[in-house]
């Protein structure tokens, strides 16, 4: 959709809610896709989350193609691991706010490489669900 802002969710995060609430929250992804829709106001927002890898390279294409304004991700597991990923996301030409509901810099090691902020414009990681509402009001006045 021309202008919307994409964010973008990746693997596990369907389950929100209910997983490991001790790191996650209790907050489920339809909650805070209310959240940014809220914060959003009239800008249009394309909120969409998947477990396939090559569904989420297809969403960035369309991203690409569409002139999508901003893109929020949160990569999840792949931001360690997807060199595929971090590609796409080289190809698109507007703000990319790379975001993790933890902090992902205080947990195991296998969390500490993020192969998207290599390419994303910012980063927000450890306000938990409230970081997407975060990532929408920082995404909002960068399109300003
Ligand atoms: C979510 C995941 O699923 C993990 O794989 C990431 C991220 C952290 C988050 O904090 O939102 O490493």
């Amino acid at each position: 959709m021309q202008n919307a802002i994409y964010v973008l969710n990746g693997p596990n995060l369907n389950r929100l809610g209910k997983r490991e609430p001790e790191i996650y929250g209790r907050t489920t992804l339809a909650e805070i896709e209310s959240m940014c829709r809220n914060e959003g106001g009239s800008r249009a927002l394309e909120f969409r989350q998947t477990n396939h890898e090559g569904q989420m390279i297809d969403w960035i294409h369309e991203a690409i193609d569409d002139g999508a304004a901003g893109i929020i991700i949160n990569p999840a597991g792949w931001t360690f691991t997807s060199i595929a990923l971090m590609d796409a996301l080289k190809m698109f030409p507007g703000p990319i706010i790379e975001l993790h509901i933890s902090n992902i810099h205080r947990r195991e090691s296998v969390y500490h490489n993020s192969l998207v902020s290599k390419v994303a414009t910012s980063v927000i990681a450890g306000l938990g669900a409230n970081g997407y509402r975060t990532a929408v009001a920082a995404m909002k006045e960068m399109l300003v």
